[in-house]
């Protein structure tokens, strides 16, 4: 059954790229891992990984072990390439897709009659539709899908098959969510669905690429525009001086409502720049999908001002921000408005934030450079501080109320709603004078 498939080239080992790779291998199949970062290159081949992913650590060793698992800087001939590269937004709010085409650009010469192209970066719609336009020009010898062959069967199948797993369970969801399969042709979708079904325990559904593509946008877009109405919400019940986290939980014992939660912003490399690509792609009809947007940017603004203002009334107090990620449990730092609150609070107090971050080991260069410092958790905790809780990890989730009473909070993901304390999504409430 794996005849077709044995030699797998996976071109670019991020987030998605090395568990997808790590994955297939333990299938059974040779997979090539493609990166241009030659310190990755050396990582992986050393059996170890450079990002936090549950269980990830393991798997890989195993691929590189049983040396079903290689990784090079250059690709090489295979049976299936998939492509999983970034694609991120530009300073003005435009994809880049540059990344997908220099891929496929590398892929082009090692591509053989009956090879399988399947590209899984999020893409604005039309992209798979470029990337065999690329490919049929560096391969004139080679016949594309989708191309007048005077009908003859195309040499090489193009499908787009978004990846839609949730970081921190990476590798469970590869296995169980179902899959999307958009092939250029209903034989390019069959032929990548054979290929899926060989690791996806989910159901595969074949459809057109630019469909898959447009799939994928709305899923993100759709998650972005509920989170947006639960972060509008928190403001309007700061407004009105009500707790948002009560508004929540009560309205949510309605059988058709269920509303997500507020927090400091949308982050992570996903949610934050997906929608983005629809707004691009039609500017003038998204306008519900733009305004979301711009309601989860705007809430890390206004964390940010209520942090000062509880800042303002607690001169004396050291300043912890807890969490740095753009979610909980996980090392990524990428488009975290936690990171964006805790780098322009200690721009504005130079030399004053501490951060609590147990997922990384340094700080990044510019918060250090503005002065702050990362700091232990219990240090947090041993004296009346100021506690601006961003990210809700476990190891934060933990922390009783008794260690944490005499502390001025800012609780931005409702956490740490005890008996005794009053939390808002928005605005600083707490405190010492609570009863213990
Ligand atoms: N967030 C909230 N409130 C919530 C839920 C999330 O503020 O109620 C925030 C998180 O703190 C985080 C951001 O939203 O900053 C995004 O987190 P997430 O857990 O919702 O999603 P991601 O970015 O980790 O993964 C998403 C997933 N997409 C959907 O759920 C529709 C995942 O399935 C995708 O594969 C992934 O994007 C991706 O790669 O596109």
């Amino acid at each position: 059954m794996h005849r077709d498939f044995s030699n797998v080239c996976v071109m670019g080992l991020g987030y998605i790229g090395l568990p997808t790779a790590a994955l297939i291998a333990s299938r059974g199949l040779n997979v090539l891992g493609v990166d241009i970062d030659p310190s990755i290159v050396e990582t992986v081949s050393d059996g170890r990984i450079h990002i936090t992913e549950a269980d990830l650590d393991g798997l890989v060793q195993k691929g590189v072990t049983s040396k079903r698992l290689t990784a090079r800087t250059e690709p090489d001939r295979a049976d299936v390439f998939v492509i999983t590269v970034p694609t991120p937004l530009s300073g003005n709010k435009k994809p880049v897709v540059d990344h997908v085409f220099s891929a496929t650009r590398l892929i082009a010469p090692h591509l053989d009659r009956d090879s399988l192209v399947i590209l899984e970066s999020t893409c604005p719609i039309g992209t798979t539709e470029k990337v065999r336009d690329l490919l049929a020009g560096l391969r004139p010898d080679l016949h594309f899908p989708g191309f007048n062959g005077n009908g003859r069967e195309a040499d090489v199948a193009i499908a787009y098959c978004p990846e839609r797993v949730l970081p921190g369970r990476i590798l469970i969801e590869l296995v169980q969510n179902d899959r999307c399969i958009g092939g250029l042709t209903p034989a390019c979708a069959a032929k990548a669905r054979r290929f899926y079904e060989l690791f996806v325990r989910g159901q595969c559904f074949e459809t057109h690429a630019r469909t898959a593509e447009m799939v994928k946008l709305t899923e993100n877009a759709f998650r972005d525009a509920n989170i947006a109405f639960a972060n509008e919400l928190s403001l309007i019940c700061d407004h009105v001086d009500v707790d948002v986290w009560n508004v929540i939980e009560l309205a949510n014992r309605h059988p058709r409502v269920n509303i997500l939660k507020p927090g400091p912003g949308v982050g992570g490399h996903c949610i934050a720049v997906d929608p983005w690509f629809i707004v691009d792609a039609a500017p003038h009809q998204a306008r519900l999908i733009r305004a979301s947007r711009e309601i989860n940017d705007g809430k890390a603004d206004y964390v940010f001002e209520q942090a000062m203002a509880m800042i303002e009334s607690y001169p004396d107090r050291e300043i912890f921000c807890l969490g740095l990620s753009f979610k909980a449990n996980v090392d990524d730092l990428r488009e975290s408005p936690a990171l964006e609150i805790a780098e322009r609070l200690s721009d504005t107090y130079p030399d004053r934030i501490k951060v609590v971050e147990p997922f990384i080991n340094e700080l990044p260069d510019k918060l250090r450079k503005s002065g702050a410092r990362k700091a232990e958790l219990e240090e947090a905790l041993a004296n009346p501080a100021i506690l601006i809780l961003l990210v809700d990890h476990d190891a934060f989730r933990r922390v009783p109320n008794e260690q944490r009473h005499r502390a001025a909070i800012y609780d931005t993901r409702g956490m740490w709603r005890g008996r005794n304390e009053v939390t808002r999504a928005g605005s600083p409430v707490s405190f010492e004078s609570m009863p213990t």
